[in-house]
């Protein structure tokens, strides 16, 4: 039975991630949707129409433009995504053989006393090069290419934990000197993020996994830092649940409580001096279960925890003020969480 409900372009908006601009310009200009209209002549969108938004929206990020694609009906929308996603597996999969027969090419050459081609930094600069080089072309898919390379190339792990931080800096240093756009920045950050949350979904937590949340607290933005550790400890085996960026405090703790969450993963990158994310932070320490930790990262996270003098140290006392425990890195985290996995109590 089709669903009778209807939203306003607010709700559309959130729902597609279209700006309202957009979703108006797709159907004035291009009738691609048409949103019935209130006496006072406010647009209101069923839920199937608000399905096709989304599904125009994903064509458009696989690179076809509105004026070809308004018009097409649903079915031919979905189709058309398919065959991209087909020829991608394909993609992937020739990829993939070309690396396998490269990697057999180098050992051939090690076996036979010869230097092998490409070491494990000179294939993470070019990657870097290669990436920046996608981001600065017309197609938008190219970034996400040259991440799926390096995820064949490097592996998983190294590419979420060291390839993706290493771009990203890469990145805000052409971005802050006017060498990248702001909106290739864009791509390139939403590329990004897309592939991270596609890990982390892919990483199934075995029966009985200890559950983890991880949110960035009120008014912090900065998305990357948090996904790397979130699949950090999805890769642990912690089953873990992304809330995403500016979530209140007292819906971070709600997950925790409704996930039986034995740790709370926050990040903060900017700014250093946010006086209301100190008492945010407390509150949420107030919240949350007194068992459950509070683990925090970010380059500005040192500013609101007092960081704790080594691992262990974290891992084992409160560490940082107030019950929140400052991580630096991804290595830390997987000390931490393995530590609180051996001194955790049963599944709450
Ligand atoms: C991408 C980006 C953005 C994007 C973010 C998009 C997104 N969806 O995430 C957008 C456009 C939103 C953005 C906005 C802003 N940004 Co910005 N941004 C960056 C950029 C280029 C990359 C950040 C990134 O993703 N890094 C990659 C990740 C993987 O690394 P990371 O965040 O450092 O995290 C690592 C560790 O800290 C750690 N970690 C992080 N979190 C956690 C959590 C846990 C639990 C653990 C264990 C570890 C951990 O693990 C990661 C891997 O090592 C940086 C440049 C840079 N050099 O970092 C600037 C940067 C961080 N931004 C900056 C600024 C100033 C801003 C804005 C104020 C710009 C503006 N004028 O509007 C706003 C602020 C928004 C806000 N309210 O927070 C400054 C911050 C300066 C400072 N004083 O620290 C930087 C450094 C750029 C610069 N050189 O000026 N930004």
């Amino acid at each position: 039975m089709k669903s009778k409900a209807e939203h306003p372009i607010r709700i559309a908006t959130r729902r597609t991630g279209l700006s309202p601009h957009v979703i108006r310009i797709w159907e004035r200009r291009y009738r691609a949707v048409s949103p019935r209209r209130t006496e006072s002549n406010r647009r209101l969108f069923s839920d199937e129409e608000i399905e096709r938004l989304k599904l125009l929206k994903r064509n458009i990020n696989i690179g076809r433009s509105i004026g070809q694609i308004a018009r097409l009906p649903d079915e031919e929308l979905k189709r058309l995504l398919e065959e991209e996603l087909k020829a991608e597996r394909e993609e992937q999969a020739r990829w993939f053989e070309d690396q396998v027969s490269q990697a057999r090419r180098s050992e051939d050459s090690r076996r036979a006393g010869r230097p092998a081609a490409g070491g494990g930094s000179d294939a993470m600069e070019s990657l870097v090069s290669d990436f920046i080089r996608a981001s600065e072309e017309i197609d938008d898919r190219a970034p996400r290419r040259t991440l799926l390379q390096a995820k064949v190339q490097l592996g998983r792990m190294a590419v979420v934990e060291e390839y993706i931080p290493t771009l990203m800096r890469e990145i805000g240093e052409l971005w802050s000197h006017g060498a990248l756009r702001v909106f290739q920045e864009h791509v390139a950050s939403e590329t990004i993020r897309t592939f991270l949350g596609e890990i982390l979904d892919s990483l199934a937590a075995p029966e009985g996994a200890p559950a983890a949340v991880a949110a960035l607290p009120p008014r912090q933005l900065h998305e990357l830092g948090l996904l790397t550790a979130a699949v950090a400890a999805a890769s642990d085996g912690w089953k873990t649940t992304y809330l995403g960026a500016d979530t209140p405090i007292e819906e971070i703790a709600k997950a925790v409580e409704v996930y039986g969450a034995r740790v709370a993963l926050l990040s903060i990158t900017y700014p250093e001096d946010d006086y209301q994310l100190v008492e945010d932070l407390r509150e949420l320490r107030a919240l949350v279960p007194e068992d459950a930790a509070i683990l925090i990262g970010g380059r500005a996270a040192s500013s609101y925890v007092q960081r704790p003098s080594t691992v262990s140290d974290a891992s084992r006392s409160e560490g940082g003020a107030g019950g929140i425990r400052l991580v630096a890195d991804a290595s830390s985290l997987h000390e931490v969480l393995a530590e609180l996995r051996r001194s955790a109590a049963p599944a709450r």
